[in-house]
């Protein structure tokens, strides 16, 4: 657990780098992806959005939320990924929604710096943000 502080346009530097964007979100979504299908299914999505605390914190949900309320709240995750409505999703769309979220939560933090405590794993998109930005100013200053 660590905790660093973020605002709107850490995490717009950070999709806008496509190189680093596209290799966390394939990254993410290789973890994700539990028996290896090459597809996201409606479980697999909802530990990754678990994981990623936007539910808490983005989404204006109460952490107690009776469970068929979040579930509700999952499935129509869900469906916004699932744009071909496959009933599962590949990572293409992953790519393209996991962009759509940061940006508006870009947007929701504006230039107001948040500081934010995330679990020290891999699949945490703001951590990574938040390191890349570490790294480019940490190249700056040498
Ligand atoms: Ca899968």
């Amino acid at each position: 657990m660590g905790v660093v502080i973020i605002d709107g346009s850490t995490v717009r530097a950070f999709v806008a780098d496509e190189e680093q964007f596209k290799k966390s979100a394939d990254e993410s979504f290789a973890a994700l992806d539990l028996n290896n299908d090459g597809v996201l299914s409606r479980s697999e999505l909802r530990k990754a959005f678990e994981s990623l605390r936007l539910i808490e914190t983005h989404f204006g949900v109460d952490v107690a939320t009776p469970p068929e309320q979040l579930t509700q709240l999952y499935d129509s995750i869900f469906d916004k990924f699932d744009c071909d409505r496959s009933g599962s999703v590949d990572l293409p769309e992953f790519r393209s929604e996991m962009k759509k979220i940061l940006l508006a939560i870009a947007d929701g933090l504006g230039s107001c710096p948040i500081q934010m405590a995330l679990e020290d794993d891999e699949q945490s998109f703001l951590k990574k943000a938040a390191d890349l930005e570490a790294a480019k100013l940490e190249a700056q200053a040498s």
